[in-house]
């Protein structure tokens, strides 16, 4: 950065061209949008049209360049544009984008993957965290010849009908956790029980337990803001799952090769059934995977009755990119001083929340970090709810204004990338000193 670029001076808040683009994409694209948190529907404004991205920084159509934590949703772990993925992605272009048959990095990606996960032996790779969610869900169902799931208030498991239900991410940042189209049948067979109460869980259990195929959870929660699993709560989710011949499934779409090599299962060392990924595996293609032991996924189409399928399922561009993000992500000490800068932005957040006398509770893990306003940690969806989304909102332009790109929305968690450096983190840290003194 230079010195002008890491000034908080609101030097990003004019954008002429983002308007104009915006204006002709509404046009077109459905609230001109292809993924509803983008459109700022909560946060009010214009969006900004994004030009390019490189490294930790986005820079937009009027050439504002901004520090990125939202690193397009988790996926460049690495940086955006990093030399060696783009160098495995141009070689594996040339030699096609789509196969729609085997190839050797489906391999070699899969093998990476499962020698993270303890338990684990085969993976299904597929396009986006939806489809692995769902897919997996159709498994456990399969599997156990039950039908009810449970899920927790504003988890959010990507938008297969079954989950579409008390959902966090863009459903609670529009007001809509419960879609209309979901038909009550659907809606009636998953069962909605607070994040963080294991309680609540071993009652469902102790009325249902027979009915029950899986319950499925994200290790950390990241689309209701960030909010940790409480002690003991994954760990008497692993004890109801075993004991009533549930499947237990980790989304860890989010956290998998974010929070730590392999994802939160390696943290809190619980072995789910069924882990769902996508983003980082990916590097930024859209890559996402199921994977479990083999008496789970050998009852997945060919081998057996379970069916799911996908023309650009296993796509070796995708897979290129997902095997140097990971290749890069293995190296020593990479999550360790990845944690240690995200851990520095979110203690500087807080700082900068008590400076302007404002309630600003921050945590973190890996490279991945939230901050909500609101005196205490948030545990569930309820508490998220209650947290300052209107202070939120100022406090989100007014970064924007000064250069940092946040998600738009409360309801999310945020990223830190490897090619972020600490007087990176130190500009947002001074931004957000600045932002809060304009706002709250
Ligand atoms: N569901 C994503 C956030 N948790 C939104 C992705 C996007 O809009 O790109």
């Amino acid at each position: 950065m230079t010195t002008e670029q890491s000034s908080v001076a609101r030097t990003c808040a004019s954008r002429p061209r983002s308007e104009a683009a915006f204006a002709r994409a509404r046009e077109v694209l459905v609230g001109g949008v292809n993924s509803p948190v983008r459109a700022f529907g909560s946060v009010g404004g214009t969006p900004v049209t994004v030009a390019r991205a490189h490294g930790a920084y986005i820079e937009d159509l009027d050439g504002h360049r901004y520090i990125d934590l939202v690193g397009t949703w988790g996926p460049a772990i690495v940086g955006h544009a990093h030399p060696a993925v783009l160098d495995a992605v141009r070689e594996a272009a040339e030699r096609g984008l789509s196969f729609g048959a085997p190839c050797e990095d489906e391999t070699r990606l899969g093998e990476l993957v499962l020698s993270a996960l303890p338990g684990h032996d085969r993976i299904r790779f597929v396009n986006s965290g939806t489809e692995a969610c769902m897919s997996a869900i159709r498994l456990a169902r399969a599997a156990t010849g039950r039908q009810k799931i449970v899920k927790f208030a504003g988890n959010y498991h990507g938008h297969s009908d079954s989950m579409l239900v008390a959902a966090g991410s863009g459903a609670a940042t529009h007001g809509v956790p419960t879609s209309p189209g979901v038909s009550q049948a659907t809606a009636a067979g998953t069962v909605v029980v607070a994040y963080n109460d294991a309680d609540a869980v071993a009652r469902v259990f102790a009325e249902i337990g027979p009915d029950i195929a899986a319950v499925v959870v994200e290790p950390v929660a990241g689309n209701m803001g960030f909010v940790p699993p409480v002690g003991g709560f994954l760990q008497r989710l692993r004890e109801l799952c075993t004991a009533h011949g549930a499947v237990l499934i980790f989304d860890e779409v989010m956290t998998g090769f974010r929070v730590a090599w392999g994802g939160y299962q390696r943290v809190c060392g619980i072995r789910p059934d069924l882990t769902c990924l996508g983003k980082v595996i990916g590097g930024g293609m859209p890559v996402a995977a199921y994977a479990g032991p083999a008496r789970l996924m050998d009852q997945v189409s060919p081998l057996g009755p379970v069916y799911q399928a996908g023309t650009l399922s296993g796509n070796p561009v995708g897979m290129a990119a997902g095997l140097a993000t990971l290749g890069i992500c293995k190296a020593e000490g990479f999550y360790d001083r990845l944690g240690l800068l995200t851990a520095r932005l979110a203690d500087g957040l807080a700082g900068a929340g008590r400076g302007a006398g404002v309630a600003v509770s921050t945590g973190s893990l890996g490279g991945m970090f939230g901050f909500s306003f609101s005196a205490e940690p948030v545990r569930n969806f309820a508490e998220a709810q209650a947290c300052d989304h209107k202070l939120f909102n100022r406090f989100f332009h007014a970064m924007l204004d000064r250069g940092v790109w946040l998600a738009p929305s409360g309801y999310e968690a945020a990223f830190v990338s490897a090619a972020h450096t600490e007087a990176d983190i130190d500009a947002v840290i001074g931004a957000a000193a600045d932002a809060l003194a304009e706002v709250a």
